[in-house]
């Protein structure tokens, strides 16, 4: 009787909606709204460009960091990306690639945010493109004052600050420094997933990241290359106009069609779409399957059912969730086909041989290949969470030099003293003075690791060196 009177009570009056047990998830009086003031200091950041155990460095997720705080740091850098084979572009980043790294947290978290400007760093072929400036760091997922948390900072300045995720979400970043325009499009953007608090109502097998953007190129004025090749640099006519010359996911002209996104056939897939524009709207499908699910924005209280696209206009993302039904390759496309032809294209391939992410939740790994030596997977997990932001295992050089094949061109003992002095290498060994030469005169950081730590990179390096080209690939890259 009692109950029958309080449902009945529920029904009219909303007011007694908290007495009925539905309190607001949302109750903006229980959240943290009160951050403390952004800290501004001369004090710069030194060694990797983008850290912390939240951050994604490639498009396959790893599960939420458990940590209830997370560290985060994301220098900008100028640097020079690879958009298509070939097409060469003085880029500005977030965590020195483009798009930044992508963090993961969950509602309730505390993100504990640092920033330095590192434009002004002399990266190798950086002096051709854009002289050092003013950036910022604007998140979407954050409830802050902008003029306070989003300031420019100078170059060799550092932001700090830290706010509290209250919504669920898959919420872009990037730079706000007028011309803001200019800043996105030159590729200062990420994304940032909050998941509820209680995690989503499905389980997926796979997970991935899907940011798409537009790039607006010309040749370099003055006719620049870089490694023979091109240089290309902002058209701002093109931008403000916009027509771009590129629209990609992940930053790379039809990347995902060379490198397909993996699942099997049964398994179900959840992909984290943002649309970070600058300008355009993407009208995100998948050929040959439905959404079975798309939660708008990231947030599983904004429910779809079998949906065939989904419309994000710039800076709105989407949780899309689908089953593969059979062997095959299901293509993601913008289905405004003539962003599609300018390369917003990828494919979800069930040739593709990556595991799926219950491998990746006990590893916490991102890359194809896995050793099974516990002292390989170690220093794997070391490598991708230490080395990634400088080196590749076969995707090329980046700050620092590919590591693929590297102890076949070097011995254990050079590679170990390396690793623990290389300031001391590189004054006394004429390898190392050679090397250091030829990437630009940027000593690598010494990585204040342990003989115990340095053993298991070792015992990676030579795992890696033993695999098929290509299928130990680890990149920072998206
Ligand atoms: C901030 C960038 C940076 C980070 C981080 C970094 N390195 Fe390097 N590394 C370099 C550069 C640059 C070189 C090339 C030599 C030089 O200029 O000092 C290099 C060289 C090397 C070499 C020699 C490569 C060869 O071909 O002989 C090895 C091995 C190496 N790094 C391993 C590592 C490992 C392992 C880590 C992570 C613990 C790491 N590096 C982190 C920048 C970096
Ligand atoms: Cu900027």
């Amino acid at each position: 009787m009692m109950s029958k009177k309080i449902i009945g009570l529920c029904s009219i009056s909303i007011v007694l909606l908290m007495a009925c047990g539905k309190s607001d998830p949302y109750d903006t009086s229980k959240m943290d709204l009160k951050p403390t003031p952004a800290k501004i200091s001369s004090e710069r950041h030194t060694g990797a460009f983008a850290e912390g155990a939240s951050l994604n460095m490639t498009n396959e997720l790893k599960p939420v960091d458990n940590s209830p705080i997370k560290t985060v740091k994301l220098d900008t850098t100028h640097k020079i990306i690879e958009i298509a084979p070939g097409v060469r572009f003085g880029a500005w980043t977030f965590g020195d690639q483009v798009p930044g790294p992508t963090v993961r947290a969950r509602v309730g978290d505390k993100i504990r945010f640092s920033m330095t400007n590192r434009s002004d760093e002399v990266l190798p072929g950086v002096q051709l493109t854009a002289a050092p400036m003013m950036h910022s760091m604007d998140f979407h997922a954050a409830m802050v004052s902008p003029q306070d948390k989003y300031r420019s900072v100078a170059p060799g300045q550092t932001i700090e600050f830290e706010f509290t995720v209250n919504y669920p979400g898959v919420f872009m970043y990037h730079c706000g420094t007028p011309m803001i325009l200019e800043h996105i499009a030159s590729g200062m953007y990420g994304a940032v997933i909050v998941e509820p608090k209680e995690g989503y109502p499905t389980k997926a097998d796979r997970e991935y990241m899907v940011i798409q953007s537009e790039f607006y190129l010309k040749p370099d004025p003055d006719g620049k290359k870089v490694d023979g090749q091109p240089l290309y640099v902002l058209d701002t006519e093109n931008l403000k106009k916009a027509v771009p010359s590129y629209t990609v996911f992940n930053g790379q002209h039809n990347g995902m069609v060379k490198n397909p996104l993996a699942a099997k056939p049964g398994e179900r897939v959840r992909l984290f779409v943002l649309n970070v524009g600058p300008s355009k709207t993407s009208s995100f499908h998948v050929v040959g399957t439905i959404f079975d699910r798309v939660w708008m924005e990231g947030n599983p209280d904004n429910q779809f059912r079998g949906m065939q696209t989904v419309l994000l206009g710039s800076s709105n993302s989407a949780i899309v969730e689908m089953m593969i039904p059979e062997a095959g390759k299901y293509i993601m496309v913008d289905h405004h086909f003539a962003n599609a032809s300018q390369g917003a294209i990828g494919l979800i391939s069930t040739d593709a041989s990556k595991k799926p992410s219950e491998d990746l939740e006990h590893h916490n790994m991102g890359a194809t290949a896995t050793p099974t030596d516990p002292m390989a997977i170690k220093g794997k997990q070391d490598f991708e969470s230490k080395c990634l932001a400088c080196h590749s295992i076969g995707q090329g050089k980046k700050l620092g030099p590919d590591l693929a094949g590297l102890t076949k061109r070097r011995n254990d003992a050079w590679i170990t003293s390396w690793l623990l002095n290389p300031e001391k290498m590189l004054a006394n060994d004429p390898d190392a003075k050679a090397m250091l030469k030829e990437y630009n005169n940027i000593p690598m950081p010494n990585q204040n690791l342990t003989n115990a730590e340095i053993q298991q990179y070792l015992k990676y390096f030579h795992w890696a060196d033993t695999q098929p080209t290509g299928s130990a690939s680890a990149s920072g890259a998206h």
